[in-house]
């Protein structure tokens, strides 16, 4: 079982996490990417997939031509905790 994290831990992520912002009505932390178009934006998308099976920590997520919005939260602590902070690092190391 994977610990939610405190407020305190929180804050420290947010700052490790810059593109990354809290969601609004759920403990969740939420980035949007903008592409060239769709095939850049789903190519990003297949990268994130491979990297989300690997971790099995899975992303929520929308993609709109080449817009792709990306939300992290555990599931099974029923808020953040540092798997989102893992993979939203990973992410971030992808691009766009
Ligand atoms: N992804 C996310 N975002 N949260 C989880 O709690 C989670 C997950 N749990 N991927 C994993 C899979 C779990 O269900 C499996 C059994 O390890």
């Amino acid at each position: 079982m994977v610990e939610r994290l405190s407020e305190a831990q929180r804050g420290a992520m947010l700052e490790l996490l810059p593109e990354w912002r809290l969601a609004e009505g759920r403990e969740a932390i939420v980035r949007s990417f903008r592409f060239t178009d769709f095939s850049a934006a789903w190519g990003f998308m297949s990268r994130v997939a491979l990297l989300a099976e690997k971790m099995d920590h899975h992303p929520e997520w929308s993609n709109v031509w080449n817009r792709v919005e990306i939300l992290l939260t555990t599931h099974d602590a029923g808020g953040l905790s540092r798997r989102d902070v893992a993979l939203a690092q990973a992410i971030d190391a992808i691009g766009p």
